[in-house]
């Protein structure tokens, strides 16, 4: 799926900021949006802790490759029109009036469908990040997309701790 340079270059900019969120007092789990050998993806865990905090960051400059979300969907057919209006986006400007949506138990948890709102983050600034607990039970598979680049995806395992 991914060449061993855009790995590395990938555990670079992971311990780049790792370090940068251990001077916060922070620490867990990240998932970055990250541009690697010229290709916007996200890079992160494969598994999360149910329970534990993570931290999205956007380390990507918005005036190049603009705006995204971290948005939690199903496999399959994407609920654009519902994403966009949970984030309260003006069609005529592009403004986003809402940038946090998390439904469902506080936290990362509930994916968008055509029924429902699920939890999603819009970012618009280089650096910027957010933490919410995964409140997703063990056992259970979180995907995610951008919804402004929908070839960025990825997913993660909730396990329980060790
Ligand atoms: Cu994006």
């Amino acid at each position: 799926m991914l060449s061993v340079g855009i790995i590395g270059a990938a555990a670079l900019a992971l311990t780049g900021s790792a370090a940068a969120e251990q001077e916060r007092g922070g620490g867990g789990p990240q998932i970055q949006m990250a541009e690697v050998n010229g290709k916007l993806d996200f890079a992160g865990p494969s598994s999360v802790v149910s329970g534990q905090n993570l931290t999205i960051v956007n380390n990507t400059d918005p005036q190049e490759v603009g705006p995204h979300t971290f948005t939690l969907v199903k496999k399959g057919k994407k609920p654009y029109g519902r994403i966009i209006r949970a984030h309260k986006v003006d069609r005529q400007s592009g403004d986003v009036g809402r940038r946090s949506v998390d439904s469902g138990k506080k936290g990362w948890n509930r994916a968008f469908t055509f029924k429902h709102r699920g939890d999603s983050w819009f970012v618009d600034e280089q650096g910027d990040s957010q933490t919410r607990v995964v409140s997703a039970a063990e056992g259970r598979t979180i995907r995610y997309f951008c919804a402004i680049h929908p070839f960025m995806k990825g997913k993660f395992n909730v396990v329980g701790p060790k």
